[in-house]
């Protein structure tokens, strides 16, 4: 699809009824006269009043004062976890009805569509935090349905650390950089996070997850989400299921590895939020497939763990997957504070057809979202343009800070005569909201429940599922991570807790670490199963999208580089032209490039693969960046073509017969095909 075609379909696909009713509150103020906000014009937007040229200023200038008093108010407290993340509008739209398993009102209909908004999150970080740092990310999403706003507020990582929420403000005090000198930011690796997790088991199966490549994604495009928390579906007949909510990535699920994550750190700390606004603005919307796993109430106890113990995940292998419907990201927002730092998300909100289990996580989470929200955005928040629900709302709600609803009329209580009792309620055969009523009975404890006790069945399962590679990885994450903690005893007791799902890694971590082996008496899992669909090299590999560096001088074949830059636009692979400097290089047949991003400017590590053609006058410090190049590429195991120079480049490195390098002199359609395979491939580990 061309650029044009792409931003036409972009046009059509903006307006939904979320959109068209923030469109209301939109502002645009170019062309338009200054004032201030009574409304008066301003004269001048320089200078304060003051006595004399040199004089005091003068305490009567409103209009100095309201915009510094304006100033002075216009941060908000940041979100004391996930303060860091980015937002888009989209669609959801419904493959097939799914009346059997619910009444929701946005899954009743093959093709219907209902407004998004999604905000991707990184856990740990504050709001200027880097978005390549080794983390959870969180995947929330609102749906504006017709029958309210329901929100999936979830991770890209199926399971949890803890089983209930009275735990959570000490794994995030753990987590969150050191009060007495607040370092390190947004990070895990220090004392406080692992001696936490050394002295909690429940976070054992997380630990492996949060050391695997999960938690340094490729993009927020190639993220799964996970609502985490068993939910309740609801039928029209009041049949109940749980369930758990997935989103799956069309990309497939890709990371980065961790060199080159730190290193796009500086490069790029906005490199997560920048793709997502860069693919969205060019029409490449990002897509994701909701699904849903479904246990019949009557199977709750079939299982080897508790299906309401938010720790475990329950695997695709035993409960499969059924895919319900797509989300498409078409729209960035027009102002990331108005939208994405006031938008209010919170497991709480949902609709008619799905409902709350007793998951002791998700019960915990109830309180605590509204509660932030009102500190955090004020205790009218609902109503801001982003937070608005698309159908009616009415209720005997009044005043609070910032209200800005105008209720007219006497009445604001129910019970009424005056207002013939409305706004009246109705039932659930109208769409009242009515809770499932399952049986609750016991004594009241403080305890954890005894089937919440395997700690280590399900970590295991997680890495027998890994391969060599993934594997690998893990090691490194865990000798990073432990390696920056400075208290032997800390490591010594992560070590230990490793040694019950796999002994090698634990004894291998612990010479990475200098600590002992796990003591003879910690038994590993005796787990065998695994579970393919958790690993990472299983999922998609596509072209789409990824971005192919292109290193090109002066001089260049100019009819060679023209038909592969085709075939790789055919294929959606996005090149950018990289040379010495900005401006237009020339090639041998007088055809021009336009040069996006210099050596000094941009970095090997912000793009997926490397294509090096070069030129007929490249002098040494053009080579020597190229070399640089394609080190980098070629240690971060992605694809490498050279065509021209750039071949001779490559053979000089000595690395042109090793996996996922391709060369050619002329750059042959053989080689564009060879080329554009790789990329799909994305990374050569057998190198
Ligand atoms: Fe959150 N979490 N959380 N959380 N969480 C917040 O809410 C909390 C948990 C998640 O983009 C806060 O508005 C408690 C699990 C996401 O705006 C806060 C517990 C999962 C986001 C809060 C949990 C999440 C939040 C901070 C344990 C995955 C960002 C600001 C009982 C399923 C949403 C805010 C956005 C945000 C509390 C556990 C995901 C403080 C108490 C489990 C994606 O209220």
């Amino acid at each position: 699809m061309s650029d044009q075609d792409n931003q036409q379909e972009k046009r059509k696909q903006d307006d939904n009824k979320k959109i068209d009713q923030l469109k209301k509150f939109y502002r645009d103020n170019t062309d338009k006269i200054m004032t201030t906000d009574e409304g008066v014009k301003i004269s001048n937007d320089e200078n304060t009043l003051s006595a004399g040229d040199r004089g005091p200023q003068l305490l009567e200038d409103f209009m100095y004062r309201e915009k510094l008093a304006h100033f002075d108010r216009e941060r908000i407290p940041e979100r004391n976890v996930h303060a860091r993340g980015y937002g888009a509008h989209g669609v959801f739209e419904c493959y097939e009805s799914q009346s059997d398993l619910t009444k929701a009102h946005f899954l009743q209909k093959a093709g219907q569509q209902t407004p998004v908004f999604v905000r991707f999150s990184q856990v740990a970080g504050s709001k200027g935090a880097n978005e390549t740092l080794r983390d959870v990310r969180g995947f929330a999403t609102k749906f504006y349905t017709n029958e309210g706003n329901f929100d999936l507020v979830g991770n890209n990582i199926p399971i949890f650390f803890i089983q209930d929420g009275i735990k959570f403000p000490d794994l995030i005090h753990a987590l969150k950089p050191e009060p007495n000198n607040e370092i390190p930011q947004g990070q895990t690796a220090h004392d406080t996070f692992w001696d936490f997790i050394g002295s909690n088991e429940e976070s054992a199966a997380m630990m492996m997850w949060i050391m695997s490549d999960r938690t340094i994604p490729r993009s927020f495009r190639t993220i799964q989400g996970f609502g985490v928390h068993t939910f309740r579906l609801v039928n029209a007949e009041g049949k109940s299921v749980f369930c758990k909510f997935h989103w799956r990535p069309v990309l497939g699920i890709h990371s980065l590895i961790w060199n080159e994550a730190q290193k796009i750190g500086g490069a790029d700390p906005d490199f997560h939020r920048r793709d997502l606004w860069e693919n969205i603005e060019q029409g490449f919307y990002p897509e994701y497939e909701l699904g849903v796993q479904v246990i019949e109430e009557g199977q709750e106890f079939d299982f080897d763990f508790d299906i309401l113990d938010a720790t475990k995940l329950w695997p695709e292998e035993e409960v499969p997957l059924q895919m319900i419907g797509k989300m498409t990201l078409n729209k960035n927002v027009e102002n990331v504070f108005a939208e994405t730092e006031q938008v209010a998300l919170h497991p709480g909100n949902i609709v008619p057809g799905i409902d709350f289990t007793n998951d002791p996580l998700l019960q915990g989470r109830l309180f605590s979202y509204t509660d932030t929200q009102i500190y955090r955005v004020g205790t009218n928040f609902k109503q801001l343009p982003i937070n608005r629900p698309v159908c009616p709302f009415h209720n005997n709600h009044r005043d609070g800070s910032q209200r800005y609803i105008i209720d007219k009329g006497q009445v604001a209580y129910h019970q009424n005569y005056l207002a013939g009792n409305t706004p009246y309620t109705v039932p659930g055969s109208q769409g009242g909201f009515v809770t499932y009523p399952s049986l609750v009975e016991g004594l009241k404890v403080r305890k954890t429940a005894p089937s919440f006790l395997d700690h280590f069945s399900q970590a295991r399962l997680f890495w027998n599922s890994m391969t060599d590679v993934e594997q690998s990885h893990i090691l490194q994450a865990f000798s990073f991570e432990l390696g920056k903690v400075n208290v032997p005893e800390v490591r010594q007791r992560v070590v230990n807790l490793i040694g019950h799902i796999s002994r090698p890694l634990a004894t291998a971590v612990a010479e990475q670490v200098g600590v002992e082996p796990p003591d003879k008496s910690i038994k590993q899992s005796d787990v065998t199963k695994s579970s393919p669909t958790l690993s990472l090299m299983n999922t998609k590999f596509l072209p789409n999208t990824l971005k192919v560096a292109i290193i090109v001088g002066n001089g260049y074949g100019g009819n060679a580089l023209e038909s592969l830059l085709e075939s790789l636009k055919e294929v959606e692979l996005k090149p950018y032209i990289i040379s010495e400097r900005l401006g237009e290089i020339t090639a041998d047949n007088g055809d021009t490039l336009n040069v996006d991003a210099t050596f000094l400017t941009t970095s090997p590590v912000l793009y997926d693969g490397l294509l090096v053609v070069g030129g007929d006058h490249i002098n040494d410090q053009f080579a020597y960046e190229a070399g640089n190049f394609i080190t980098e590429q070629f240690n971060h195991y992605k694809p490498i073509g050279g065509m021209e120079e750039g071949a001779t480049l490559i053979q000089q490195l000595g690395i042109a017969n090793r996996p996922g390098v391709f060369i050619s002199q002329s750059g042959s359609r053989q080689f564009t095909r060879q080329f554009i395979d790789g990329m799909a491939k994305q990374r050569f580990w057998d190198r």
